[in-house]
């Protein structure tokens, strides 16, 4: 817990260190109520920085240190007494006398007592740690930033019996037995890392193993770590480790290089996974998957968890970052990484829809709230605060722009050019994108405000067409909103892809003024300026635009499309991203008419259009299945929320609602149709986590929570029997959820308890049944999930529990989380204090929708301001905690 005041980092202050640590050696000795680190650290100063000093003496050395018992210290072999160092909260100083030196130190820690879940902890029975960002400061004295990077060799001793298993980076060397019951194993790890890369396992855990032969021959001995009740659901992590790792050199010609890669599942863990080197750590959730246990959703997010934590080897391990400012240099690069392989391994367009969609409801939302930040910050108080959707998501975004700009070939010289140039190096987004300019000879000055700009920009698109002179135009005008810090922003480089459809759907061949024949009937157009007009020739007709493809640029954008032209492209563009497109635009102008309705009190009606076009995309059978789920899927209220002015809640749930049991009386018969072919398919087959089959089963069970709104018994009793007679968690769950929402109360008492007694020893699974509760629409939401609180599945300490129950309720119930009453809006915050005392990372995330205040009438803002106030007042607040809730009542 913080007892200073938070101080504010800026990046412009960077400046290298001044010492480096060639060598450190780590010895762990484990005990339950304790245990010791012994570290030496093979020293030397700087030569980058000596100059800077020249002759004066040398500078003292300030080691990073958080609650940590110091009980001895040697300088150069010779013990320094409490006269010789400064010790504080946070840094352990002393003065070094030569340029070359060694410090060994001995301290004593707790991870028995950690509940942050940062350095190393307990979780269960096991030890496992978590550094990134500056969670090794937590487990010895060190410099821990990411520029000073050293070579490890780490031993580790506990009782055989409670941990049979002892990991950490590297390569196993050494092992022994020592005095009554205790034993050691020593590990090296030959390549030079950052301490935010450390890790260590001990605990009683089993293994499946398997191996991988590398492009040039070698072999790699793969093994995922887990409880031994777990064993059985590791295969689909390991298969999704074996297709990474032939990806990445397929596709980035990118080798594995220790003779071992390591995966261990916890329980309680903070984020998804840990890209540690070559001893990954992973969420539970994120790597156990089987039929019986995890859905289709889950077997997806391992295979992009464990993809993306394995491309890290070279997106963040081999060539690391110099500071935390730029974080996105590894994440948006190895975001980018893996939605590329996701896509690749099952359908390109349907991954783009589902992160386009979480992108434009979730980080357009961070983009407008009090912590938006660009993609490369300029300053912060607590990096674990930036670990954010827009480092992350919209910084994959970005490098999509340059790999739009530069194309596919372009984009792996510059990722070659950039691993060959800095292997080994801690370096900068502008090392990043010099790579790519060098490699592909281009000017990317203005194109990096993406970097330093926050916000989203706006792009508002208009069209002339002269039918006598053929001649075509689109004119373009961007805009960005201030954000904090930033009043005025830089016209951006906006990449837009784009296309024109005439009649029937044909596209003409595009030609721009001033060129000599047409290219393609798909391209890319450089928006620069503040205003910009493009004319294309040869028009003869007049077309209709099919913008943005594939959501070319991060951007808000708008075209004067009218519902037909918005029917048309869903039914007509080539671009199989864009239909999904022109019918979430033309979803959400269709909802916005019947929100004003409910607001106005008037009787909702639905423009039967959105029918029309509906029945057109159950009718067509040359769409995949997977793209029919996602069309029939209205815009979320989080998304309904995000683009309106002024957020309503419960007409947007009103307006929402009515449009669902609209489509489905109108629709009743095809989409029964849709339902019961593939249900029958599903009962017929044995389960399969792929593509094809996926894609079945959202369809079947979109189809499935539209019918059960008519709530006709043939539906129920087809419910049911998909609930009992099913292999596979993706069927029963989503049984739950339309249950959970139905009025069929003793059908839903029912399943909900016969769930629990057959799943209740599995906590990945009761945070499913936590989840579909947590999230139901019904009146009486809060006190449900009170009562859920005191479940004896249910504890505080574990974040997949808080995320379940606590997040889903108040990021996807939005109806009950913002009850006029202001209950929603208390309840978060005696959570956010609860848990600012245990855990202040999660406590932090937890925050997030009442930092969204401004959204929302004056009524429920008061309400939420209330409530950051009341958190800001509580006490003795975490950094965490604390940045947040000042920058949002700012
Ligand atoms: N690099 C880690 C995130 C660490 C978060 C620390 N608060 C996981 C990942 O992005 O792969
Ligand atoms: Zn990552």
């Amino acid at each position: 817990m913080r007892t200073d005041q938070p101080k504010v980092i800026h990046l412009k202050d960077y400046k290298a260190p001044d010492y480096l640590i060639d060598e450190t050696h780590l010895t762990f000795e484990l005990h339950e109520d304790h245990t010791m680190v012994h570290t030496q650290l093979v020293m030397r100063r700087n030569p980058e920085r000596a100059g800077e000093s020249a002759d004066v003496a040398l500078p003292p050395l300030m080691l990073d240190g958080q609650e940590l018992e110091l009980v001895s210290l040697f300088l150069d072999d010779i013990e320094l007494t409490r006269t010789d160092f400064v010790l504080d909260d946070s840094h352990l100083t002393l003065q070094p006398t030569a340029e070359r030196f060694v410090v060994d130190s001995s301290v004593r820690i707790h991870p028995e007592l950690n509940t942050a879940l940062e350095g190393l902890y307990k979780s269960g029975k096991m030890f496992c740690t978590q550094c990134e960002a500056e969670g090794f400061r937590k487990i010895t004295y060190y410099l821990d930033r990411p520029d000073v990077m050293s070579r490890f060799t780490t031993t580790v001793s506990g009782e055989q019996e409670r941990y049979p298993v002892l990991l950490s980076n590297g390569n196993p060397i050494a092992s022994g037995t020592d005095e009554s019951g205790r034993h050691w194993a020593t590990w090296e790890d030959p390549f030079k890392k950052p301490a935010y890369l450390f890790a260590l396992v001990a605990g009683d855990l089993w293994c499946v193993e398997d191996s991988f032969t590398t492009m040039s021959g070698r072999s790699v001995a793969l093994r995922i770590y887990v409880d031994p009740e777990n064993i059985d659901k590791c295969q689909h992590a390991m298969d999704s480790l074996k297709k990474s790792m032939k990806w990445d050199e397929e596709v980035y010609g990118r080798e594995y290089d220790l003779d071992i890669f390591m995966i261990v599942a916890v329980n309680d863990f903070n984020m998804g996974a840990m890209e540690n080197k070559g001893l990954n750590i992973f969420n539970s959730s994120a790597v156990l998957a089987k039929a019986e246990t995890a859905t289709d959703a889950a077997h997806q997010r391992v295979e992009a968890i464990v993809a993306h934590e394995y491309f890290h080897n070279w997106s963040g391990n081999r060539v690391t970052c110099r500071d935390w400012f730029q974080l996105s240099l590894k994440e948006g690069f190895t975001v980018f990484r893996d939605a590329e392989f996701s896509a690749d391994m099952n359908s390109r367009t349907v991954k783009r829809i589902e992160d386009v969609a979480y992108l434009r409801t979730h980080q357009f939302a961070e983009d407008a709230g009090p912590m938006a930040h660009s993609i490369r910050p300029d300053s912060f108080i607590e990096i674990s605060n930036f670990y954010t959707l827009t480092i992350y998501e919209k910084g994959s975004e970005v490098l999509r722009m340059i790999h739009t700009l530069v194309g596919a070939e372009g984009f792996r010289r510059g990722s070659d050019l950039y691993f060959d140039r800095h292997d080994g190096q801690a370096v900068t987004c502008d090392d990043f994108v010099k790579a790519m300019e060098d490699a592909n000879g281009v000017d990317l000055t203005q194109f990096k405000r993406w970097y330093s700009q926050a916000g989203t920009p706006r792009l508002d698109i208009s069209e002339q067409y002269d039918e006598a002179a053929a001649r075509y135009a689109l004119t373009f005008r961007q805009s960005c909103p201030p954000t904090p810090g930033q009043a005025e922003k830089l016209p951006f480089v906006i990449p837009v892809e784009l296309g024109l459809l005439g009649a029937g759907g044909r596209e003409i061949p595009l030609r721009l003024e001033g060129e000599d024949s047409a290219s393609g009937l798909n391209r890319v157009l450089s928006v620069t300026d503040p205003e910009q007009t493009f004319v294309f020739v040869d028009v003869t007709e007049k077309p209709l635009p099919s913008l943005l493809r594939g959501f070319s640029a991060p951007v808000k954008w708008s075209f004067p499309y009218t519902r037909d032209q918005l029917m048309f492209l869903m039914q007509h563009d080539t671009d199989g991203f864009n239909r999904w497109d022109a019918g979430q635009q033309l979803s959400v102008q269709v909802l916005q008419g019947v929100i004003d309705q409910h607001q106005q009190g008037a009787v909702m009606q639905l423009d039967t259009r959105l029918v029309d076009a509906f029945a057109h995309v159950l009718a067509d059978t040359s769409l995949d299945q997977a793209m029919v789920a996602e069309m029939l899927s209205l815009p979320s209220e989080a998304y309904l929320t995000e683009v309106a002015q002024v957020a309503d809640p419960d007409a947007i749930h009103a307006a929402r609602e009515y449009a669902r049991r609209f489509l489905a009386g109108a629709l009743f018969d095809v989409l029964w149709k849709r339902y019961a072919e593939n249900r029958a398919i599903s009962k017929a087959t044995p389960y399969r986590a792929e593509a094809n089959e996926i894609a079945r089963r959202s369809l079947q069970n979109i189809a499935l929570s539209y019918l059960m709104l008519e709530g006709q018994e043939q539906v129920v009793a087809a419910c049911l029997d998909q609930f009992d007679d099913s292999d596979n968690m993706t069927e029963k769950l989503s049984v739950m959820a339309v249950l959970v929402n139905s009025p069929f109360e003793e059908a839903r008492a029912d399943a909900l308890r016969r769930f629990a007694d057959t799943f209740k020893d599995n906590p990945l699974v009761m945070d499913q049944w936590f989840s579909v509760q947590a999230g139901s629409p019904l009146p009486g939401g809060l006190d449900r999930v009170k009562a859920l609180m005191e479940h004896p599945a249910f504890t505080v300490k574990n974040p997949n529990k808080v995320r379940a129950l606590i997040g889903a309720f108040a990021n996807q119930n939005l109806v009950n989380f913002h009850q006029k009453d202001g209950s929603g809006y208390r309840f978060l915050a005696d959570q956010v204090i609860t848990l600012n005392a245990l855990n202040p990372q999660i406590a932090s995330r937890l925050l997030a929708p009442l930092t969204r205040w401004r959204k929302y009438d004056d009524a429920r803002q008061s309400l939420m301001r209330g409530e950051l106030e009341r958190i800001l007042a509580s006490g003795s607040l975490s950094s965490d905690v604390y940045e947040v809730v000042s920058k949002s009542l700012a």
